[in-house]
């Protein structure tokens, strides 16, 4: 564990069970990054940790996605470390050996989407004030092809492709009707449905599975892994523009005042 990971590992079962607890919100500054991408690491390399199921410990959210503050008024060189950071988590996530399970207790905008889908299953709080999507174009900002991929690779073509041009945030129930999650529970019981799936999932041949959700996902992490440089000067490119920097600001406005 750390400041703002709290790893439960239990070795019988040989699960982990990730709490973020980054408040307010859980959102993915490059400090908090770090720290997932370190515990991330740790997890993979340790043979008595099968499964991992990320969760969280804030009230109502799971994660808001990309810290906003960490793309606005930044330098290059900091925005183009920010990314790198983003890229790490997803590529360490994404292709972890691990069976994964998001445990959604919240709502899950962006990034905190992007977290989700890595995942092998989603299971989320059938609390109709919650809401997931990747809501990018929202903020004026557009979705890299990686998040893309992770998306049509979850929801099929024309589901993302309506999803990412429109910005969707959809309610438990939508999400589960076009399969960007897998089941819905009470709030109260999201944890232990996900500790349950993660049985089901590890009682399968553990090399067999490992070996097709690497052939399922290899082409959209090989296309990240062999374009990092580039990848990472297109973002710092678009998001240090000025009309950008503009659209984040309006969009950081609007939320303050939707809370006041
Ligand atoms: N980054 C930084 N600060 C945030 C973020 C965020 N993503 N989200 C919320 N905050 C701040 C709020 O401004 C607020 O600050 P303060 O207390 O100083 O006013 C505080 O956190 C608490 O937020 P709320 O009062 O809004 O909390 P609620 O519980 O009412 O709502 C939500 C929680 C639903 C998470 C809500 O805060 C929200 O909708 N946040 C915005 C989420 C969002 O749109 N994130 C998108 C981030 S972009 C991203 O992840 C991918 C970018 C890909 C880059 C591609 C570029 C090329």
């Amino acid at each position: 564990s750390s400041a703002h990971l709290k790893v439960d590992h239990d070795q019988t079962t040989g699960v982990a069970v990730m709490h973020m607890q980054s408040p307010p919100v859980n959102s993915l500054s490059l400090d908090f990054l770090t720290e997932i991408c370190i515990t991330l690491e740790k997890l993979e390399m340790d043979k008595g940790c099968r499964g991992l199921i990320i969760t969280s410990s804030q009230p109502k959210v799971f994660s808001a996605g990309l810290d906003i503050l960490e793309m606005y008024g930044k330098s290059p060189e900091r925005c183009g470390e920010f990314w790198k950071a983003v890229q790490e988590m997803w590529l360490k996530l994404y292709g972890s050996n691990m069976v994964t399970i998001a445990a959604i207790n919240g709502s899950s905008p962006a990034g905190g989407c992007l977290m989700s889908i890595t995942c092998d299953y989603r299971i989320m709080a059938d609390n109709p004030r919650y809401s997931i999507g990747l809501n990018e174009t929202m903020l004026g900002i557009v979705a890299p092809f990686w998040f893309k991929e992770t998306m049509v690779n979850t929801v099929g073509h024309r589901n993302t492709e309506i999803s990412l041009e429109l910005g969707l945030l959809y309610k438990p129930a939508e999400a589960l009707n076009i399969g960007l999650v897998d089941q819905l529970v009470p709030e109260d019981q999201v944890l232990s449905a996900a500790t349950q799936t993660m049985t089901k999932w590890l009682a399968i041949p553990e090399h067999a599975r490992q070996i097709t959700k690497s052939m399922m996902r290899k082409s959209t992490i090989e296309k990240l892994r062999s374009n990092r440089e580039a990848d990472i000067q297109n973002f710092v490119n678009f998001i240090t523009k000025e009309s950008i920097q503009k659209s984040l600001r309006m969009y950081m406005e609007m939320l303050k005042q939707k809370k006041a």
